[in-house]
């Protein structure tokens, strides 16, 4: 695979869209054209129905189980990797990424509390050795993420949840970030102009250390 895949991951109004928005802008400076812009969960016909499944209140009248709602993130996930993201690399084209993996391990392990070793195995089994060449997850508190999502009216079923899930969704991604290298935290508490100068910091520096660009 000739692409590179870069993920942005954070809690709700950690400024994850803006962010993708200027990682394309500056991949585009170093002559980087061919990139692509995708979200999860969604990004094919079918994600986009899981999606909505996903974030609706009111499901048929039914609760979505932990376990039904982790296995429609997954089944969104390998729509989206098979469909678009994999081809899209092998045609050599960039990828950029408004979450992946790491939120169903936040969210679903640290939020919802389901056993890693069960969501790791699906990983493995599902994605392989598949992952993004870089992370960016950019890091606020779950007090700020509520005063930035409720700015916007209306909040979706997981947007609803307690400030207790989205402390273990947050503290279960800076465990996860620190001890892996190719996650890197950006503090996104800090004014919009900083976030990004952070963001332009970090790519820069990857792009020039990993390739030589
Ligand atoms: N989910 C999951 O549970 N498990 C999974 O595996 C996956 C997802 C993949 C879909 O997320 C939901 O699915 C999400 C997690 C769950 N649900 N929840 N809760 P989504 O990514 O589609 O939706 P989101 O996380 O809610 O995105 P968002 O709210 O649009 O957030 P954002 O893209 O990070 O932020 P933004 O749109 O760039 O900014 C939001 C607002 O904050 C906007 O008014 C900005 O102007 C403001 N903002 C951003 N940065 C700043 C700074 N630095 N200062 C001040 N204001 C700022």
């Amino acid at each position: 695979m000739s692409g590179k895949f870069i993920v942005i991951e954070g809690l709700e109004g950690a400024g994850k869209s803006t962010a993708c928005h200027e990682i394309i802008t500056l991949l585009y400076q170093y002559g980087i054209k061919n990139v692509i812009y995708t979200r999860e969960p969604g990004g094919t016909p079918i994600a986009e129905q899981l999606r909505t499944l996903i974030q609706q209140k009111e499901m048929l009248k039914e609760e979505i189980t932990d376990y039904a709602e982790l296995l429609m993130l997954y089944a969104a996930r390998i729509q989206l990797v098979d469909n678009i993201i994999k081809p899209a690399l092998e045609r050599g084209s960039w990828v950029v990424g408004d979450r992946h993996d790491l939120s169903s391990q936040a969210y679903q392990g640290g939020g919802r509390k389901i056993k890693p070793d069960f969501i790791n195995h699906l990983k493995e089994e599902l994605l392989g050795d598949f992952s993004p060449d870089l992370t960016l997850y950019l890091d606020i508190t779950p007090e700020i993420s509520l005063q930035r999502t409720q700015k916007r009216g209306a909040l979706d079923r997981i947007e609803i949840e307690s400030l207790g899930f989205f402390t273990r969704t947050r503290n279960r991604y800076l465990a996860l970030a620190l001890k892996d290298k190719r996650i890197q935290i950006i503090d996104a508490t800090q004014q919009q102009n900083k976030v990004t100068s952070q963001l332009h910091k970090k790519i820069n520096q990857w792009l020039q250390e990993s390739y030589k660009f």
